[in-house]
């Protein structure tokens, strides 16, 4: 009886040990579902092809690249501006409102499912930012900032197409002759060449 006892004993503490050592790696199977997390947000045509010099007859799309997120993740309101050349910069030490320069900010939202989860990272389909119609856009230098918390300026963890400063983000260049057209182009690019100079500077 009292081997019998002392076996019972036995396999009780076994099972304890048993139960001690597996908890945590059934606690470790189940990790936490990874949450959306973007990289970049570039310009681009209809169809995706990374573009920086529009037309002001043409419309302009961005695609944003996904490198991580498990299904039933979302990411809700997001907003995409088209802001002046480093606009979003901060000023003294102040982050300014943004101001969309288009036809208006676009809210996105994104959702990965099963099938879509099998395809990150990838690109996002084109997102249409600024329609041609009905007015022309205005040629200039803009870059485009993702806002993914919709409080209306750029954070410092948010993208923006030109996130070190250095490059625009993309040029609306005026249908003109050739040779203005080239003159137009050379002016822009010095402008751009002494801002980046100064900003070297600061
Ligand atoms: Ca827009
Ligand atoms: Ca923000
Ligand atoms: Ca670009």
């Amino acid at each position: 009886m009292k081997k019998l006892n002392l076996l019972c004993k036995s396999a009780i503490l076994v099972i304890a040990l048993l139960a001690i050592t597996i908890s945590p790696v059934l606690v470790k199977a189940t990790p936490a579902p990874k949450p959306i997390h973007i990289t970049q947000i570039r310009s681009c045509d209809s169809s995706g092809n990374l573009k920086d010099s529009f037309s002001p007859g043409e419309d302009v799309y961005c695609t944003m690249h996904i490198s991580q997120g498990d299904p039933g993740q979302t990411l809700t309101d997001m907003r995409i501006y088209i802001v002046y050349d480093n606009e979003w910069m901060k000023i003294g030490g102040v982050t300014p409102p943004l101001t969309d320069r288009s036809d208006g900010y676009e809210t996105k939202s994104l959702y990965i499912d099963s099938t879509n989860s099998s395809l990150i990272p990838m690109w996002t389909d084109p997102i249409l930012i600024w329609s041609h119609i009905p007015t022309p856009l205005v040629p200039g230098q803009y870059d485009i900032v993702l806002d993914e918390n919709h409080n209306g300026q750029r954070d410092p963890s948010e993208h923006v197409d030109d996130s070190d400063g250095l490059v625009v983000g993309f040029f609306v260049v005026p249908e003109l002759p050739l040779g203005t057209l080239m003159a137009v182009m050379a002016s822009m690019a010095a402008i751009g060449l002494a801002k980046n100079r100064m900003k070297e500077k600061q």
